[in-house]
């Protein structure tokens, strides 16, 4: 199998956790970071140009990784992914060795998965979303597009959540439990009741903050 030849979108704090999660995949190639700001290297992989690059790179069918970051607003990210999007460019999956991915699962284009996470069996994960470090995801659960599932996080068995949702490091979301798109659940917070109403939810059990 060819090496996936990977550029890396956003060079900051959650690029260098990305770097560190899939760099020891042996079917990727690292061609660089793009930044809007002039980078040195981060953490061993060239800084290659600003966003004007962007076209070239589509062009040489390299894929994409959006490396910024979703802590509560996901607009950055999705910005990227659909600048990425509309120029026809390709995204990677960029998935940890060292996590554990449920064959029978669905993992969407843009999205990683990050070291230590476990992901079950018949999840469906979509596009540009972090399962990030040591996050479980249950069985049959269904991810939308755009979400962080931050540290440590546990999402149970046959859950769905909604679209650019935001789930806190620590946080628990139990069994069978909805929550709508566009929904921050801060840290430590556990989720036992359905999620109607899109908004920012914190505490045991989870109560609506704005
Ligand atoms: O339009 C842009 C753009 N805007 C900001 N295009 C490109 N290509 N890059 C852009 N950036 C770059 O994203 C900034 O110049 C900066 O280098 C990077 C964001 O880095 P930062 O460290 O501020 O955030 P992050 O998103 O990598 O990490 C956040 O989220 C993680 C999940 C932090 O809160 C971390 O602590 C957290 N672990």
């Amino acid at each position: 199998m060819s090496k996936k030849q990977l550029v890396l979108i956003g060079g900051g704090g959650h690029c260098k956790s990305v770097i560190e999660a899939i760099k020891l995949d042996e079917n990727i190639d690292f061609i660089g970071i793009v930044d809007a700001q002039k980078l040195d290297e981060v953490a061993g992989i060239a800084y290659l140009s600003d966003d004007s690059i962007l076209p070239d790179l589509v062009n040489q069918h390299y894929h994409f990784l959006i490396c910024v970051g979703n802590i509560g607003a996901p607009t950055l990210r999705i910005k990227l992914f659909e600048k990425i999007r509309g120029l026809h460019g390709l995204f990677a999956i960029g998935i940890a060795p060292n996590a554990t991915v449920a064959a029978n699962s669905n993992i969407g284009d843009g999205t990683v998965i990050m070291q230590q996470a476990i992901v079950n069996s018949e999840v469906i994960i979509g596009q540009n979303c972090i399962i990030n470090t040591r996050a479980l995801i249950e069985h049959e659960t269904m991810i939308g597009d755009h979400v962080h599932v931050s540290t440590g996080a546990i999402i149970n068995g046959q859950c769905h959540i909604g679209n650019n949702c935001f789930i806190g490091s620590g946080a628990i979301v139990g069994n069978n439990i909805s929550i709508a798109s566009n929904t921050i659940i801060g840290a430590g917070s556990i989720v036992l009741k359905d999620i109607k109403e899109a908004g920012t939810y914190f505490g045991h059990p989870a109560r609506k903050f704005k």
